[in-house]
Protein backbone atom coordinates (compact mmCIF):
# COMPACT_ATOMS: atom_id res chain seq x y z
CA UNK A 1 0.00 0.00 0.00
CA UNK A 2 1.47 3.60 -0.77
CA UNK A 3 0.27 6.97 -0.97
CA UNK A 4 1.30 9.61 -2.86
CA UNK A 5 2.60 13.66 -1.69
CA UNK A 6 3.87 15.60 -4.48
CA UNK A 7 5.04 12.70 -6.55
CA UNK A 8 6.67 11.12 -3.93
CA UNK A 9 5.98 7.79 -3.14
CA UNK A 10 5.35 7.09 0.94
CA UNK A 11 4.55 3.27 2.24
CA UNK A 12 3.17 3.91 5.53
CA UNK A 13 4.21 1.03 7.61
CA UNK A 14 6.18 -1.13 5.19
CA UNK A 15 8.53 -2.04 8.54
CA UNK A 16 6.53 -3.79 11.27
CA UNK A 17 7.40 -3.88 15.11
CA UNK A 18 9.62 -6.75 14.67
CA UNK A 19 11.71 -5.97 11.34
CA UNK A 20 12.03 -2.40 13.23
CA UNK A 21 13.56 -3.80 16.27
CA UNK A 22 15.91 -6.03 14.08
CA UNK A 23 17.00 -3.04 11.75
CA UNK A 24 17.66 -0.65 15.02
CA UNK A 25 20.14 -3.79 16.92
CA UNK A 26 21.63 -3.80 13.54
CA UNK A 27 22.56 -0.48 13.39
CA UNK A 28 23.65 -0.22 16.96
CA UNK A 29 26.77 -2.44 16.09
CA UNK A 30 27.21 -0.82 12.49
CA UNK A 31 27.53 2.92 14.69
CA UNK A 32 30.20 1.55 17.07
CA UNK A 33 31.87 0.63 13.51
CA UNK A 34 31.28 4.16 12.24
CA UNK A 35 30.43 6.44 14.71
CA UNK A 36 28.07 9.16 14.40
CA UNK A 37 29.26 12.71 13.17
CA UNK A 38 28.58 16.27 12.42
CA UNK A 39 28.62 17.69 9.43
CA UNK A 40 27.96 21.20 8.06
CA UNK A 41 26.44 23.06 5.19
CA UNK A 42 27.52 25.64 2.73
CA UNK A 43 28.48 28.66 4.86
CA UNK A 44 30.26 26.20 7.81
CA UNK A 45 26.75 26.00 10.09
CA UNK A 46 26.77 22.09 11.47
CA UNK A 47 23.78 20.66 10.92
CA UNK A 48 21.71 19.88 14.18
CA UNK A 49 21.75 15.59 12.61
CA UNK A 50 24.32 13.35 13.58
CA UNK A 51 25.24 11.25 10.41
CA UNK A 52 27.10 8.46 9.59
CA UNK A 53 26.82 5.75 6.27
CA UNK A 54 27.09 2.43 5.11
CA UNK A 55 27.78 1.43 1.86
CA UNK A 56 30.85 1.82 -0.65
CA UNK A 57 30.39 5.68 -0.54
CA UNK A 58 29.38 7.73 2.54
CA UNK A 59 28.02 11.45 2.25
CA UNK A 60 29.91 13.80 3.97
CA UNK A 61 29.79 17.72 4.24
CA UNK A 62 32.49 19.69 5.31
CA UNK A 63 33.93 23.56 4.74
CA UNK A 64 34.90 22.03 1.09
CA UNK A 65 31.72 21.00 0.64
CA UNK A 66 29.10 18.14 0.47
CA UNK A 67 30.72 14.96 -1.48
CA UNK A 68 30.61 11.38 -0.97
CA UNK A 69 33.59 9.67 0.53
CA UNK A 70 34.82 6.00 0.77
CA UNK A 71 35.99 6.30 4.10
CA UNK A 72 34.94 7.88 7.75
CA UNK A 73 36.11 11.38 8.21
CA UNK A 74 36.91 10.60 11.56
CA UNK A 75 38.06 6.66 12.33
CA UNK A 76 39.55 6.76 8.15
CA UNK A 77 37.76 3.39 8.02
CA UNK A 78 35.62 1.82 5.06
CA UNK A 79 31.82 2.56 5.74
CA UNK A 80 30.60 -0.89 6.83
CA UNK A 81 28.22 -2.96 4.35
CA UNK A 82 24.63 -2.07 3.88
CA UNK A 83 22.64 -4.25 5.80
CA UNK A 84 20.94 -6.97 4.07
CA UNK A 85 17.37 -6.16 5.63
CA UNK A 86 17.86 -2.95 4.31
CA UNK A 87 19.13 -4.05 0.44
CA UNK A 88 15.71 -6.08 1.07
CA UNK A 89 13.57 -2.94 1.56
CA UNK A 90 14.96 -1.27 -1.17
CA UNK A 91 14.59 -4.56 -3.48
CA UNK A 92 10.91 -4.46 -2.59
CA UNK A 93 10.19 -1.22 -3.46
CA UNK A 94 12.97 0.43 -5.66
CA UNK A 95 13.14 -2.47 -7.76
CA UNK A 96 10.16 -1.36 -10.38
CA UNK A 97 11.51 1.84 -10.30
CA UNK A 98 14.88 1.07 -11.92
CA UNK A 99 16.39 0.58 -15.52
CA UNK A 100 18.40 -1.77 -14.38
CA UNK A 101 16.31 -3.77 -11.14
CA UNK A 102 19.14 -5.75 -10.21
CA UNK A 103 20.82 -2.31 -9.35
CA UNK A 104 21.41 -2.15 -5.90
CA UNK A 105 21.94 1.24 -3.40
CA UNK A 106 25.92 2.02 -3.16
CA UNK A 107 25.54 4.67 -0.38
CA UNK A 108 23.26 3.86 2.56
CA UNK A 109 23.09 7.94 5.21
CA UNK A 110 22.18 7.11 8.84
CA UNK A 111 20.61 10.42 9.77
CA UNK A 112 20.07 10.65 14.12
CA UNK A 113 17.73 13.50 15.10
CA UNK A 114 17.40 14.37 18.71
CA UNK A 115 14.38 16.32 19.80
CA UNK A 116 15.31 19.46 18.42
CA UNK A 117 17.09 17.93 15.32
CA UNK A 118 15.59 19.36 11.55
CA UNK A 119 16.80 18.76 7.95
CA UNK A 120 16.38 22.06 6.24
CA UNK A 121 14.32 21.72 2.40
CA UNK A 122 16.76 21.12 0.33
CA UNK A 123 17.14 18.71 -2.66
CA UNK A 124 19.68 14.97 -3.21
CA UNK A 125 21.73 16.26 -5.98
CA UNK A 126 25.07 15.19 -5.11
CA UNK A 127 24.70 11.91 -6.88
CA UNK A 128 25.75 11.19 -10.41
CA UNK A 129 22.80 10.21 -11.99
CA UNK A 130 19.37 11.68 -11.14
CA UNK A 131 17.50 8.82 -12.79
CA UNK A 132 18.15 6.20 -10.19
CA UNK A 133 15.51 6.95 -7.34
CA UNK A 134 16.47 7.22 -3.57
CA UNK A 135 14.86 5.67 -0.90
CA UNK A 136 14.08 6.44 3.12
CA UNK A 137 13.06 4.23 5.51
CA UNK A 138 12.08 6.33 9.51
CA UNK A 139 12.52 5.02 12.65
CA UNK A 140 11.71 6.28 16.49
CA UNK A 141 10.19 9.46 16.54
CA UNK A 142 7.79 10.78 14.20
CA UNK A 143 8.83 13.58 11.50
CA UNK A 144 6.90 16.18 9.65
CA UNK A 145 8.26 15.75 6.55
CA UNK A 146 7.97 18.70 3.77
CA UNK A 147 7.65 18.27 0.32
CA UNK A 148 7.99 20.35 -2.37
CA UNK A 149 8.64 21.02 -6.41
CA UNK A 150 11.43 21.04 -8.50
CA UNK A 151 11.99 24.99 -7.13
CA UNK A 152 12.25 26.20 -3.96
CA UNK A 153 9.94 28.45 -4.13
CA UNK A 154 6.96 25.83 -5.20
CA UNK A 155 3.84 25.39 -2.95
CA UNK A 156 4.90 22.20 -0.28
CA UNK A 157 2.68 19.96 1.13
CA UNK A 158 3.80 18.15 4.50
CA UNK A 159 3.05 14.67 6.39
CA UNK A 160 4.07 12.85 9.50
CA UNK A 161 6.87 10.19 8.72
CA UNK A 162 5.85 7.26 11.49
CA UNK A 163 8.18 4.51 12.40
CA UNK A 164 8.42 1.68 9.77
CA UNK A 165 7.12 4.15 6.73
CA UNK A 166 9.24 3.93 3.92
CA UNK A 167 9.31 6.80 1.34
CA UNK A 168 10.83 6.90 -2.36
CA UNK A 169 11.43 9.78 -4.22
CA UNK A 170 11.43 8.26 -8.27
CA UNK A 171 11.25 9.83 -11.40
CA UNK A 172 9.10 13.09 -10.87
CA UNK A 173 10.19 13.39 -7.59
CA UNK A 174 13.75 12.61 -7.71
CA UNK A 175 14.54 16.41 -7.42
CA UNK A 176 11.62 17.94 -5.44
CA UNK A 177 13.04 19.93 -2.42
CA UNK A 178 12.22 18.17 0.67
CA UNK A 179 12.64 18.27 4.57
CA UNK A 180 12.22 17.69 7.87
CA UNK A 181 10.52 20.58 10.15
CA UNK A 182 10.40 19.18 13.47
CA UNK A 183 10.40 15.66 14.81
CA UNK A 184 7.52 14.86 17.93
CA UNK A 185 9.64 14.03 21.16
CA UNK A 186 8.26 11.00 22.47
CA UNK A 187 6.00 9.82 20.01
CA UNK A 188 7.44 6.37 19.59
CA UNK A 189 9.89 4.06 22.32
CA UNK A 190 11.48 2.20 19.19
CA UNK A 191 14.99 3.66 20.69
CA UNK A 192 15.12 3.36 24.17
CA UNK A 193 16.48 7.12 24.88
CA UNK A 194 14.02 8.16 22.02
CA UNK A 195 14.89 10.66 18.89
CA UNK A 196 14.67 9.70 15.29
CA UNK A 197 16.80 7.57 12.87
CA UNK A 198 16.48 8.06 9.10
CA UNK A 199 18.03 5.72 6.65
CA UNK A 200 18.29 6.95 2.88
CA UNK A 201 19.97 4.69 0.11
CA UNK A 202 20.70 5.69 -3.15
CA UNK A 203 22.47 4.82 -6.09
CA UNK A 204 25.96 7.52 -6.32
CA UNK A 205 28.22 6.45 -9.14
C1 LIG B 1 14.54 12.50 6.65
N1 LIG B 1 14.97 12.58 4.33
O1 LIG B 1 13.52 11.84 6.43
C2 LIG B 1 15.23 13.23 5.55
N2 LIG B 1 15.95 12.46 0.91
O2 LIG B 1 15.03 12.60 7.76
C3 LIG B 1 15.53 12.97 3.17
O3 LIG B 1 16.27 13.92 3.11
C4 LIG B 1 15.20 12.21 1.97
O4 LIG B 1 13.40 11.02 2.97
C5 LIG B 1 15.71 11.81 -0.23
C6 LIG B 1 14.71 10.88 -0.35
C7 LIG B 1 13.93 10.60 0.72
C8 LIG B 1 14.17 11.26 1.91
FE1 LIG C 1 17.07 14.30 1.17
Amino acid sequence: MSIMIKYVHVYPGHLGLAAQLALVAELRGLLVAAPLFRSSIAGGKQMSVRMSSAGRFGWVSDPRGARYETRHPATGAPWPAIPDSVLAIWRAIAAPHLRDPARLPDSCLINWYDASARMGLHQDRDEGDFGWPVLSISLGDEALFRVGGTARSDRTESLWLRSGDVVLMAGAARLCFHGIDRIRPGSSNLLPRGGRINLTCRVVT
